[in-house]
């Protein structure tokens, strides 16, 4: 693993996901790899359990962490040839090389623009560091992509499953904001290369990119989808056609106990931050059905796992 950006970088899926979980028995078994070696995470948005758990992890593996709010600092520069006289005072060729004398690995959080669908779909940020920076990079989400999320959710998903191939929906649900489609995206490539059984349930206008979604069902009707479901993944996102925009705002999509009935004694999962109420009802929150804690304290071992191996190489 050269770096860590989406399941592309990873060979066997269900390796890295058993050395997670191995992590997660024995989080200090590794205590000595990461000796006198700093791990920088960049953070251009905010970040609650992405902060927190990589950060854990790094100290976990003995790592030195620095954690950085990349809109404190210089603003940056991406285009190249440009003029440099506006407030953007740093280009990114210096600050990725900058960043890489004093880390030995960087993470980094930049999320869409929601405007410009081209630059966000081609994470021009995330890639213009793994241009210049000279360490290994990890993405703490990106444009389009959560790769951390996605795989502390497969860790999850393995922890509980009763089946070998249990039936996965990822639903839509209802959100005041426009959100990125990064984590639907990512939690719909990583759930296909693990060969689950995936269906997506959504309003129409919310079609994800066929570029990760190739291989789910695609099911209109969400208590149609919902019924004998293993697990329930709720997620906002807005439109990727009529890019970053709000097509409907339909309430009745919000999970609630009802629908929960119709899956097979399913389990409820989010990535967090999630809107009570609105995502979901408060009481499938609360109930022994919801995973969402489970999947937050699986950051850990998600992050753990991939900054052992980037040491290991
Ligand atoms: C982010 C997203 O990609 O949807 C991060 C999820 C891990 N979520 C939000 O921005 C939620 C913000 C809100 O106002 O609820």
């Amino acid at each position: 693993m050269k770096n860590f950006t989406s399941v592309k970088d990873v060979k066997n899926i269900k390796k890295l996901v058993k050395e997670g979980l191995a992590l997660k028995k024995k989080p200090l078994a590794f205590k000595k790899i990461g000796k006198d070696k700093t791990l920088v995470l960049l953070f251009f948005n905010p970040s609650l359990r992405t902060r927190l758990s990589t950060q854990k992890a790094g100290m976990n593996l003995g790592m030195n962490v620095i954690v950085m709010n990349a809109n404190q600092g210089w603003k940056f520069e991406f285009e190249d040839g440009v003029i440099m006289n506006t407030d953007k005072a740093e280009h990114i060729k210096e600050a990725a090389k900058v960043i890489s004398q004093y880390a030995d690995i960087i993470g980094i959080r930049t999320f869409p623009t929601l405007t410009d669908k081209e630059r966000d779909y081609q994470d021009f940020i995330l890639n213009k560091f793994i241009e210049h920076a000279t360490v290994p990079m990890v993405s703490l989400e990106s444009a389009i992509l959560h790769p951390l999320q996605s795989l502390a959710d497969m860790i999850t998903i393995e922890e509980q499953k009763k089946t070998k191939k249990p039936k996965i929906v990822l639903t839509w649900a209802p959100h005041p904001k426009a959100l990125p489609q990064a984590v639907a995206n990512s939690f719909a490539e990583w759930t296909l290369a693990s060969d689950y059984d995936l269906t997506i349930t959504h309003p129409k206008g919310y079609e994800l990119s066929k570029k990760f979604t190739k291989g789910a069902t695609i099911e209109y009707n969400q208590q149609k989808a919902f019924e004998g479901a293993d697990f329930i993944y709720a997620k906002n996102w807005s439109s990727f056609k009529n890019y970053g925009q709000i097509e409907v705002e339909d309430a009745n999509w919000m999970v609630n106990s009802a629908k929960m009935k119709l899956t097979n004694n399913g389990k409820f999962m989010h990535c967090l931050p999630v809107r009570r109420n609105v995502v979901v009802a408060g009481k499938v929150l609360d109930s022994k059905a919801s995973l969402v804690i489970e999947q937050a304290n699986n950051r850990t071992y998600a992050a753990q796992v991939v900054l052992k191996r980037l040491l290991m190489k």
